[in-house]
């Protein structure tokens, strides 16, 4: 008689032989614990973080502002130097406030001929009021936004490098929407019926890039370069694309990033994946670091004035980063 104790790690995976032998009267089954092999190229977190420092050094990705323009140049030509095909979208809305806005939405596509797509997205611009902030001074001043905005577009930007050196099994199509963020602020006590977040994705969903454009899922990532980030299932991901949350949450276990992933359900929250799953152009899921423990539902930074480099962690951009990676390299 033996035993074999197994112990099990994250990033194990446990495969149960069934052995049966001569002296043996009945088969037996052993538990050989092996590591999980990464099947998807390295995605290089160094890479990714400089895209977030580059985008943020612009100043504030204000839409209407030299700092968001000369910011949407820089993006499209990357995506134009990682070789995909780029499009962009120039619409005019009028906000809540009766200002004319102009919307930029940058789309750069990946194998344009294959049939089966996974959309991935994030949103480029950043809040013009800081309005978390406690100071009333200081709420009327932009964020940074490395967290909010860049740090998403940043881990997208490190994957079109990536799908350039290695094309993966599927189209890809990367978007960077315009006007995520410029939902109206606290400080503005004049309730204004209509929804005012997500602009550039309503517009997308309404008037997409292609016509009848549909992908076979979404995934939309929202501030997931904060240290420590946890991104928990938000309940719209979970509630129009369970297989999507299932697949993304057991495959960051797989690579051992189930603690950035942990099996909580978080609330609900509205973001570009909502328009995009509305308008049935993809089911999506959101990527997005939710906490328990603040006041807000998001980490301590949000919309504040901190919102800047010391907030982002490779770490938290490699834990994102790679798993959308190996989702989107098994692919077929
Ligand atoms: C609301 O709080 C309504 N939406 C959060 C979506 C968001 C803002 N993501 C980043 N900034
Ligand atoms: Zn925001």
């Amino acid at each position: 008689m033996f035993s074999l104790i197994v112990a099990l790690t994250a990033g194990m995976l446990l495969t149960v032989l069934t052995v049966s032998c001569n002296s043996c009267q009945s088969a037996r089954s052993i538990a050989v614990a092996e590591p999980y092999l990464q099947q998807s190229p390295d995605f290089n977190a160094d890479s990714a973080y400089r895209f977030v420092e580059q985008q943020v050094a612009f100043g504030p990705r204000v839409p209407g502002t030299a700092a968001h323009s000369d910011c949407g140049d820089w993006l499209a030509e990357k995506l134009m130097s990682f070789g995909a095909q780029v499009v962009q979208q120039r619409a005019d809305i009028t906000h809540y406030d009766g200002r004319n806005l102009p919307i930029r939405n940058i789309i750069g596509s990946y194998q344009p001929a294959l049939e089966k797509r996974v959309l991935l997205f994030a949103h480029w611009d950043s809040r013009p009021f800081a309005d978390e902030e406690s100071d009333e001074e200081r709420q009327r001043q932009p964020i940074a936004g490395a967290d909010d905005g860049a740090s998403g577009v940043g881990v997208l930007l490190e994957i079109a490098r990536q799908l350039q050196l290695q094309p993966a099994g599927v189209g890809v199509d990367i978007i960077f929407f315009d006007l995520e963020d410029w939902g109206q602020p606290s400080f503005d006590t004049q309730m204004v019926e209509g929804d005012w977040w997500c602009l550039g994705s309503q517009y997308w969903a309404e008037h997409p890039h292609n016509d009848d454009y549909k992908a076979a899922y979404g995934i939309l990532l929202d501030m997931v370069g904060s240290p420590n980030a946890t991104f928990l299932k938000e309940e719209y991901s979970v509630h129009y694309a369970p297989g999507v949350v299932e697949k993304v949450w057991s495959t960051a276990a797989r690579l051992g990033y189930g603690s950035y992933f942990p099996p909580h359900r978080g609330g609900y929250i509205t973001d570009d994946h909502l328009p995009v799953n509305r308008q049935q152009r993809a089911p999506s899921i959101n990527i997005i670091n939710l906490k328990r423990d603040t006041p807000t539902g998001f980490g301590p930074h949000w919309h504040t004035l901190n919102d800047d480099m010391r907030n982002i962690d490779r770490n938290s951009l490699k834990a994102s980063g790679q798993t959308v990676m190996e989702v989107i390299y098994l692919e077929r």
